[in-house]
């Protein structure tokens, strides 16, 4: 295979677990010492997914050329396993078609709700990687890894334990892309495809694109392709030499779109949206409570559990949600933003006593608790003065300390205390972690 100058490619084609020191070394991120990332945007995507869970579980079809579908499903193969490709079949083909290219795979039907199940596990992976996360579909996503060098190490670094946190968990591979654009990312991820492992910064992409051929750019299809080799342009290289006005002359507004590609020219950010993790604890009480007073106790709990696992990841969140249950089971919630984001109890719990006062309804409530949403890197691990309250976050990283090295009873504040010295005991608590819309992975604890 070509490999091309300014990249890493890390690659290890037989099914085993990613042995980082048998990849030959980053070759021109070596040589330029820590080039600069001003952003730095990672694409995931697992390889021959649906094939690659059916081998898993199924040790009789590992190694074997395997297609996914049915000829009662829309008769066309949904994916095939790696050993099956070299023999041109792949998704989308009608079924028919891929068995006579391919006579000795197997057909396997496909288990949509063994993938989900994968699917979670592999977002909430990456939720743990990036508290910026787009979905793109079951097997895919942009994580936006900017700032986060300083817990995972150079790009290389973190697309290594990616792929290795992937595998050890799920036992599947995946290949991921990193650049400074999305556009490159993703281009990157499917480079070296299964089990790649691509990087390239932002200042080596455009010669890295440009012996790619057309049909690697975005938006240009089957259609466009031979459209743009009558033109003369068989290489990205070919459209980022030539005048932008020329390209919008022979090909309108796309032909301007191609030109900013091939110069790694993509201004689109990772959008968290529906995507972005929160971090929640909810008590579900044993006995029910009205009064404020006895509400914000089980909130301070909440909010004590939740600012640990905030600094332990090293993020910050942007809002706060109190969740309040009635008898009835009716969830009543109410939210707000943070003018700066906090990463500690005693914010998280000045702003549920306030929120506290927004709820027209009074109870009594079964359960209480809240959730801290919109969450981010903290850009530096040191960077006080980004916080409302530097000193009740150095008070609040002292006691995290004390709890590691002690347990979490080595500390009680004061105001947690009952009559007897005791703290009082009422109920279960529940953390969670929402990666996406609607979905809870919980813990409890
Ligand atoms: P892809 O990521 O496109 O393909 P893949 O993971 O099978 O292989 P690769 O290594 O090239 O990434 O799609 C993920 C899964 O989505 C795939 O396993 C099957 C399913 N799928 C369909 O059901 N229909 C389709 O048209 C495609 C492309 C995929
Ligand atoms: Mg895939």
């Amino acid at each position: 295979m070509l490999k091309l100058v300014p990249m890493i490619t890390l690659s290890t084609h037989a099914v085993k677990p990613p042995a980082i020191q048998d990849h030959p070394l980053p070759s021109l991120e070596m040589a330029r010492a820590n080039p600069h990332w001003d952003r730095i945007v990672l694409h995931a995507d697992m390889d021959a997914f649906y094939a690659a869970v059916e081998q898993r579980d199924h040790p009789e079809l590992q190694g074997k050329p395997i297609l996914i579908g049915s000829n009662s499903w829309r008769g066309v193969v949904l994916t095939a396993s790696y050993e099956a490709r070299p023999f041109g079949v792949g998704s989308g083909m009608p079924v028919a078609e891929a068995r006579r290219r391919c006579p000795a795979a197997l057909m396997v039907e496909p288990n949509f709700e063994r993938y989900q199940h994968v699917s979670n596990q592999i977002m909430d992976i990456f939720a743990d990687f990036s508290p910026s996360v787009e979905t793109i579909s079951l097997d895919e996503a942009f994580l936006d890894m900017t700032g986060a060098m300083h817990l995972f190490g150079e790009p290389s670094e973190m697309g290594r334990q990616l792929k290795a946190r992937v595998f050890n968990e799920t036992g599947l591979h995946i290949s991921v892309g990193i650049s400074g654009t999305k556009y490159v990312a993703k281009v990157a991820s499917a480079h070296d495809k299964p089990n790649g492992l691509t990087v390239v910064p932002q200042h080596d992409a455009q010669q890295w694109l440009s012996v790619l051929p057309v049909n690697r750019l975005w938006g240009v299809g089957a259609k466009t392709t031979p459209k743009l080799e009558e033109l003369g342009y068989k290489f990205i290289g070919d459209i980022a030499s030539t005048d932008v006005r020329v390209l919008e002359q022979q090909l309108g507004m796309p032909g301007v779109h191609y030109h900013a590609l091939a110069h790694a020219r993509d201004p689109r950010r990772v959008e968290r949206g529906k995507t972005s993790k929160s971090l929640g604890s909810d008590r579900t009480l044993s006995e029910d409570v009205s009064k404020p007073e006895d509400i914000l106790v089980h909130l301070r709990r909440s909010a004590e559990r939740i600012s640990r696992r905030l600094r332990a990841k090293n993020y910050v969140a942007h809002g706060l949600r109190v969740r309040l249950k009635s008898r009835d089971f009716d969830m009543f919630t109410r939210q707000r933003k943070f003018p700066k984001p906090v990463d500690t109890a005693d914010a998280l719990i000045s702003a549920a006593a306030c929120l506290l006062t927004a709820f027209d309804r009074p109870g009594p409530f079964r359960l209480v608790g809240m959730v801290a949403f919109d969450l981010d890197w903290r850009d530096e691990p040191n960077q006080m003065d980004m916080f409302e309250d530097g000193a009740a976050h150095s008070l609040e990283t002292t006691i995290d300390d004390l709890i590691d090295l002690f347990g979490s009873d080595v500390v009680v504040r004061a105001r947690d205390l009952n009559a007897h010295g005791t703290v009082s005991k009422n109920g279960v608590n529940l953390d969670f972690v929402d990666t996406r819309d609607g979905e809870r992975v919980s813990k409890p604890g």
